[in-house]
């Protein structure tokens, strides 16, 4: 059997990392393709070792420059972001691993799928911010979808056999953060420390923040929106500390299924990659008696108006959600630098959506301008509190 080929968009990070670990115990199966990093040089050796792929890209110059001159690689080795939707687009993937950070996962994301291949999204700003042309473009050109978010592996796990015309909505689950059972009275003197201390899920700075802020589950019930053609009335989040429950769907019949692991994201991974497959693998199991208890609680909108903003943006038009994540990935940038407080990213995102010029006409280059129109206002607010 042909082992099937894959390219990581951002290998070093949390996810790209992970998938890693899947694909290396299984050479049966996977080879890597191409990989992107951003400049951290020493994992990227570590990476061409193990795996020897066909090629590599460096986004950052002066790492290319380095790693270049100090390797004995033999492969492929490019440099910057025209390199990255290269070798998204190379005829020779069968799976795309989409897990750049941020906005920058669009493009080379929409390059693959213009070729029909299979992508497996980790970078789900790709959907916030382009969720419609990309769903589009999926059905165009016939590349499937499969999200690596544990939330929308769950819901696709939970939907397999049904009809979409029998749910009557969709549940996802949300651990609620650091700051569930923190008082609003304490929110103005969140520091970045605390934000960056998730209580069940190690990930990058980037999507810790948001989980702080709640924006990512914002993010996922655009994601969803997307993902599973939905009615944004049709998809609600509960607030579940442990993690233990991935999501939910509720059935016209009152019925209502769950998908249940522990907060491993090598599960949604394989999932993505064999789908529709299952493969033996010998993660840690659930044990539910040691577990013994699974809360819930309603999400507070009070303490996270990152989620209601993110209801609102998909109300208004295509290009609001846009709005939102780039005003976020400003903010996110800015509190982690100290220019602003915890409180101010949702304050900033809320006077963005409203005060930049929504685009009524959906294409690639309107959503780009949207990002950078949005990019450039949120930067001239945080300047002036500073
Ligand atoms: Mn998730």
């Amino acid at each position: 059997m042909n082992r099937k080929k894959i390219t990581i968009l951002g290998a070093t990070g949390s996810i790209g990392y992970q998938t890693l670990n899947v694909i290396e115990s299984l050479p049966q199966k996977f080879e890597l393709n191409y990989i992107t990093v951003n400049k951290n040089i020493s994992a990227l050796n570590d990476i061409c070792k193990r795996f020897n792929p066909k090629g590599i890209v460096i986004a950052d110059e002066s790492a290319y420059k380095s790693f270049k001159k100090n390797t004995n690689y033999q492969g492929e080795i490019f440099c910057g972001s025209e390199s990255i939707n290269f070798v998204a687009g190379s005829e020779q993937n069968d799976i795309l691993l989409s897990s750049l950070v941020g906005f920058s996962g669009v493009v080379p994301t929409y390059e693959a799928i213009k070729k029909g291949i299979t992508i497996a999204l980790a970078n789900k700003e790709t959907l916030v911010s382009a969720g419609n042309l990309i769903m589009n473009a999926a059905k165009e050109y016939k590349a499937k979808i499969l999200a690596v978010d544990s939330e929308h592996s769950a819901i696709l796990q939970c939907l397999l056999g049904e009809d979409i015309n029998s749910v009557e909505k969709i549940i996802l689950t949300a651990s609620g953060g650091p700051f569930r059972n923190t008082p609003i009275a304490e929110f103005p003197n969140i520091t970045i420390e605390q934000a960056l201390n998730h209580p069940n899920w190690n990930m990058g700075n980037k999507i810790t923040i948001d989980s702080a802020t709640m924006m990512n589950k914002g993010f996922e019930i655009i994601e969803a929106r997307w993902l599973f053609d939905l009615d944004i009335n049709k998809i609600d989040v509960v607030v579940h500390p442990q993690s233990i429950i991935h999501s939910l769907v509720q059935f016209i019949d009152g019925s209502v299924k769950a998908q249940l692991g522990l907060p491993d994201m090598r599960i949604p991974i394989s999932y993505a990659l064999n789908y529709p497959e299952r493969l033996s693998f010998d993660f840690p199991r659930l044990d539910l008696c040691e577990i013994a208890k699974l809360e819930f609680q309603k999400p507070d909108f009070e303490k996270f108006p990152c989620l209601k903003l993110a209801y609102e943006s998909l109300e208004m038009n295509n290009h609001a959600p846009a709005i939102i994540n780039a005003a976020n990935e400003i903010c996110v940038e800015a509190f982690l630098n100290g220019k602003i407080k915890f409180i101010d990213i949702p304050r900033i995102i809320d006077t963005a959506l409203n005060k930049i010029e929504h685009i009524s006409i959906t294409t690639l280059e309107s959503i780009i301008y949207t990002d950078s129109e949005t990019r450039k206002f949120t930067s001239s607010i945080i300047n002036n509190i500073n």
